[in-house]
């Protein structure tokens, strides 16, 4: 009988971006909410970023459910396997990673792989281990092994009626007090199809939406609990139909439910003047833009749909409404090489753009930049806590992995959050923004003192692969004088032996050997 549940998002490895921020995926608040729905059982969620794993809890449990993204990966396969060291736990993995490499994570440790979107395979599971209800190989969106090997059942259809779930319970989290900004979801998926991006292989192409009464009802019971908070909207792209955010956020001016807010939106948000004034109207303080890049080539090789154009006007209309852009930068790509990049932080800063993440492109399982850079055999790096945006992991098309990584990673951060840029904000009397930049800078400075080993490592690499080439160009110079030298011999024997109309048919014949050896 299942009675008791451990559910684990692992901490990031190292520092990224968001790491002063501390937000939870909402993927095991929504599973427990359903457990508790669904089955009776209350679970206890460990989000490690908060609070540290009570291991007396975990190794009591009837079941352990963890969640994966690519570079949490490791730290979720050690905790499956320290469970599995001392006892007969069952052991399931989730998450974005491990949907598209299951027999990893049953190889690592994993009992059980959830695949794709969770709730209705989880419960299916947990009937079936609770009560035998079932047979496993019918319950679509599983992977199991036992004696025979790993089984991988057929994928389950994605939920149609998304209101039809609970609301993501966050006081399951242990120490949620200590989460400083509410996370909410209004809708899966989206259409467009961004090389690099997974969203589109676990929730799909098409948009699916909650009922607006029933995200109004949540925001509603989460802002009186947390009056002070802010929201973020984890959409993927808030703003995708616009018709029904508009509808969304007339409801929230009509009931004054107007918390501070963020969300994650696309360049062309700003081609409806009525959404961006309800934005304002609502209290929208940050949207996260997909700017990506500067570079037209690099746009049109992740199939980004957007222009340079249409970046500088969203940055321009967003600020018109007095709105703040964090500009997400993807860098890397076959098209990128040292003066798109810089020219790319060069319009950072010049277009006003408030914030930044300059990220390095990253080959995530399940997206088609994955597919490709295995294929042609790219990818150099297998720990995949190193797959975080942060670091270089493959050989890049025009610049060695180390040239990347000093102009994205290090360079152009360090460009962005410069010591000059926060002394110029203090001067200006914008100590909100100044704040930030230091810590930024702070972080920057922190993350490249963490990873000097990586960094000197692709220096290494590549300074033996100058050196190679540089031997490889000195040898083949030495191998071209050899030959001159050769025929010049060549020649002197034919002339000394009188052979002068022969000559130059010989030495024709001699060099066009030379040419096809
Ligand atoms: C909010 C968010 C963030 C937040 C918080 C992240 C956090 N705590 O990890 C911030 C902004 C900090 C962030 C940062 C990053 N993120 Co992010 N983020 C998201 C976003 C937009 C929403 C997450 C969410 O709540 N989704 C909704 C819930 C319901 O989905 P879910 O948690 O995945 O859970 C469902 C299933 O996956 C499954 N499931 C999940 N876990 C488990 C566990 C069990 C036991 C079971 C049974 C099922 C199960 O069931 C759930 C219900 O269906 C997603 C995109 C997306 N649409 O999901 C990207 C996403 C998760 N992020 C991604 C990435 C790459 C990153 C970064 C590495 C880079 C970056 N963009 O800055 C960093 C790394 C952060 C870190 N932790 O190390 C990728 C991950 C892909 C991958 N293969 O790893 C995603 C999918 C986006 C993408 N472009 O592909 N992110
Ligand atoms: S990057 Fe954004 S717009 Fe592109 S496919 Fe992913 S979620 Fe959609």
């Amino acid at each position: 009988m299942i009675e008791k549940v451990v559910l684990i998002e692992p901490k990031s490895p190292g520092f990224h971006v968001f790491s002063k921020f501390k937000l939870p995926r909402l993927g095991l608040p929504l599973l427990g909410a359903m457990l508790e729905k669904e089955l009776g059982i209350r679970v206890k969620i460990y989000f490690q970023e908060i609070t540290k794993i009570d291991w007396d809890v975990v190794l009591n449990a009837d079941l352990v459910g963890i969640s994966t993204i690519t570079p949490t990966a490791p730290v979720a396969y050690g905790i499956a396997d320290r469970i599995k060291k001392s006892s007969d736990i069952p052991v399931v993995l989730g998450g974005a990673h491990v949907s598209f490499l299951p027999d990893e994570a049953l190889e690592k440790g994993a009992d059980y792989v959830v695949r794709g979107e969770g709730e209705h395979t989880f419960i299916e599971l947990i009937k079936h281990l609770s009560s035998g209800e079932g047979e496993l190989q019918d319950i679509a969106g599983l992977s199991f092994k036992d004696s025979k090997g790993f089984h991988h059942n057929p994928d389950r259809e994605r939920i149609q009626d998304l209101s039809s779930l609970p609301w993501p319970d966050l006081s399951l989290i242990e120490g949620f007090e200590k989460l400083k900004i509410i996370p909410m979801v209004t809708s899966r998926g989206c259409p467009y199809d961004c090389k690099f991006c997974s969203v589109t292989s676990i929730f799909g192409r098409r948009y699916r939406f909650r009922d607006t009464d029933d995200v109004l009802a949540e925001l509603e019971a989460l802002t009186a609990r947390s009056p002070k908070s802010s929201v973020f909207f984890y959409d993927d792209n808030f703003t995708a139909s616009p018709a029904h955010t508009k509808e969304l956020l007339r409801k929230m001016k009509e009931r004054g439910l107007t918390p501070r807010w963020h969300a994650q939106a696309r360049v062309d948000v700003v081609e409806d003047e009525e959404l961006m004034q309800l934005m304002r109207d609502t209290n929208c303080y940050h949207l996260f833009l997909g700017v990506e890049s500067i570079n037209p080539a690099t746009l049109k090789a992740y199939r980004k749909s957007q222009t340079v154009a249409d970046i500088e006007r969203a940055v321009e209309v967003i600020h018109r409404y007095k709105m703040r852009v964090h500009g997400m930068f993807v860098l890397g790509s076959d098209e990128d090489d040292k003066e798109t990049i810089r020219e790319t932080v060069r319009f950072a800063r010049k277009s006003g753009i408030d914030t930044v993440q300059f990220l390095v492109l990253t080959p995530l399982p399940g997206t088609e930049t994955y597919e490709e850079l295995c294929e042609q055999g790219r990818i150099f790096v297998d720990d995949w806590s190193k797959f975080s945006g942060h670091h270089v992991v493959f050989k890049p098309a025009k610049m060695s992995p180390f040239q990347l990584q000093k102009e994205s990673g290090l360079r152009a951060m360090r460009k962005f959050y410069s010591i000059f840029q926060c002394w110029k904000l203090g001067l200006t009397f914008h100590w909100k923004d100044m704040a930030i930049k230091i810590y930024a800078h702070h972080t920057i400075n922190k993350w490249r003192s963490s990873n000097k080993y990586f960094v000197s490592e692709l220096r290494h690499r590549y300074k033996a692969e100058r050196q190679g080439h540089k031997a490889e160009k000195a040898h083949r110079k030495q191998e071209h004088r050899e030959r001159e030298e050769l025929e010049e011999v060549a020649v002197g024997v034919s002339e000394a032996s009188g052979h002068g109309a022969k000559r130059d048919q010989s030495s024709d014949t001699d060099s066009s050997a030379h040419r096809t050896a």
